[in-house]
């Protein structure tokens, strides 16, 4: 059987991944940590690490019946995790819906035998990895607000050096 290494995520529109890429350009050294392409930047809503096709394919049944308005988010903040070297942007005020769809597929993964992180979920898209040194982060005032109208499964692959997301499955989140 054939396992896969796999995660929810919420998608940047094209537009806006260009946008955070020229950001991050502009404010922070070259030195302060490896930059994620802009068709890799995404927000994960639950990591299921390497399942099964069977496992995935539950895991897709389930999500399929999630039933949930979308919702607008505003990524007005940063911060730097030393530890794992990750650079991030996220929401001063994750909104409910957010929280709501990320516990929601984290708790079907966790019964699925998708061992969970203990730590609580702090959404984020990661800018920069392997910044492991101290990092000078932007002033705050940043913003930027986008229309959150599905979410989607993505497969993983590292080789090459290179790290590829594929999109395996989509579901919308009407208005
Ligand atoms: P990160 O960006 O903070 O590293 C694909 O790897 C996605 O799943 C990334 O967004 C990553 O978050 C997230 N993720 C969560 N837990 C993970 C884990 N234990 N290993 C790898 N990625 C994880």
């Amino acid at each position: 059987m054939s396992i896969q290494r796999l995660f929810f995520a919420l998608e940047l529109p094209a537009p806006l991944q260009q946008q955070l890429v020229q950001w991050r350009a502009d404010h922070f050294a070259e030195e302060a940590g490896k930059p994620v392409a802009a068709a890799n930047l995404h927000l994960t809503l639950a990591f299921l690490g390497d399942v099964s096709a069977e496992t995935s394919q539950q895991l897709q049944q389930l999500a399929s019946r999630i039933v949930q308005p979308g919702f607008s988010l505003d990524l007005d903040d940063a911060g730097h995790w030393p530890r794992p070297g990750v650079v991030w942007l996220g929401c001063q005020r994750a909104p409910r819906g957010l929280l709501q769809l990320a516990s929601l597929l984290r708790a079907q993964a966790a019964r699925h035998g998708c061992a969970q992180s203990a730590q609580p979920f702090h959404p984020h898209i990661t800018l920069l990895r392997h910044a492991t040194q101290k990092v000078a982060l932007p002033p705050r005032g940043f913003h930027w607000r986008y229309d959150v109208s599905d979410f989607a499964l993505f497969s993983s692959t590292f080789s090459q050096g290179r790290t590829r997301y594929r999109r395996l499955a989509r579901w919308p989140l009407p208005s």
